[in-house]
């Protein structure tokens, strides 16, 4: 009841090379947040979901919790649930079970960047819902949409924990427009985002006082030192976590505490580092409802449902092409 399609392959690997180079090379310095998500990543995502600090997980399973059967029944009973950025799908039990009481659910589509997490997301799913059928793909969302199968009567794309935050404007517009040309007449997206709110409240979300995020942030510097043989050390870093309020974003960096020279020799390249220098290494855009309708409608979808906690701290929407 398991298949599992792996799609990070040389290109991968050749494009993870171009990115870093890129982003090593411009000013500011600059990683994309896809490479935080090696095996440890994924774990320190899993501990940051737990923080007292940080609300946005439990936001989100408490609307889940109390309105999966409406969204359900919003998205006229899909049989496929297709979830971006699946990670431990520990939500998303919420989505399945409604499914399945309402008596739709065949088939659970992960798609994830990490491989072990979705190997093991897949295993607990299969146990948990006899009879369903996990096709998973390992490949990076941005780029391989078109390898989601089609859904014969109807599928939520679920893409949940406000991740789309983590695009910048420009690349969440051809994301968006992406998946709005792959929803068919029954196909509905159900997306997660975190609301704007006090920026104090943001700021401690991700910069917690057990240093998790802290070391979530550092772990992109492990998978370079990794990937592409770099000798970035860690402690010669800090995080970084300030709200832009402009922007309506968090903005995540590390800043180097000394003058240093990194080399990544897979990349054949040395790259200089000033004392107090930030890189960033991610942004996590937060949104309003009137904001996210002219997101939405930037990529020809259209909102269709509003969801939000009780302290209207996070919102799920459900959207179709417009
Ligand atoms: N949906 C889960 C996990 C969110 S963490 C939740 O709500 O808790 C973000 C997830 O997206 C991680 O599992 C990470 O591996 C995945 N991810 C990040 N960038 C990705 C990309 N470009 N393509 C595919 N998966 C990606
Ligand atoms: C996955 N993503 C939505 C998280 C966020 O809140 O932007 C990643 C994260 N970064 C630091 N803490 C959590």
């Amino acid at each position: 009841m398991i298949a599992i399609e792996v799609h990070l392959d040389a290109d991968a690997a050749a494009a993870m090379a171009r990115d870093v180079r890129a982003g090593l090379l411009s000013e500011p310095k600059e990683l994309a947040p896809k490479y935080f998500y090696d095996e440890r990543g994924s774990q320190l995502f899993e501990q940051i979901t737990e923080l007292d600090e940080y609300y946005p997980t439990r936001a989100e399973r408490s609307i889940l919790a109390r309105r999966s059967a409406e969204i359900v029944a919003a998205a006229a009973q899909p049989r496929t649930l297709v979830e971006l950025g699946s990670g431990s799908a520990s939500k998303t039990r919420h989505l399945l079970s409604a499914m399945r009481d309402a008596g739709c659910l065949r088939t659970y589509v992960p798609v994830d960047i990490s491989e072990e997490i979705t190997h093991e997301t897949a295993e607990s799913l299969v146990q948990e819902y006899p009879g369903l059928a996990v096709h998973g793909l390992v490949c990076d969302f941005e780029h391989h949409l078109e390898r989601i199968p089609d859904g014969e009567g109807g599928r939520l794309v679920a893409f949940l924990g406000g991740t789309i935050g983590n695009l910048f404007p420009r690349a969440r517009r051809d994301f968006l427009s992406r998946v709005a040309a792959m929803l068919g007449p029954r196909d509905r997206l159900l997306l997660g985002t975190d609301l704007v709110k006090e920026p104090a409240r943001l700021e401690a979300a991700y910069d917690d006082s057990q240093g998790v995020t802290a070391e979530f942030n550092k772990n992109v510097l492990e998978v370079l030192n990794r990937e592409l043989g770099a000798d970035f050390d860690l402690d010669a870093f800090e995080h970084v976590a300030r709200y832009d309020s402009e922007e309506a974003r968090m903005d995540i960096r590390l800043r180097s505490l000394v003058e240093q020279t990194v080399r990544i020799a897979g990349l054949d390249l040395a790259v200089s580092f000033a004392a107090g220098e930030e890189m960033r290494t991610e942004v996590s855009a937060k949104f309003t409802r009137e904001r996210l309708e002219r997101v939405y409608s930037e990529a020809g979808l259209a909102l269709s449902g509003w969801f939000t906690d009780e302290a209207g701290d996070y919102a799920l929407s459900l959207a179709q092409p417009s």
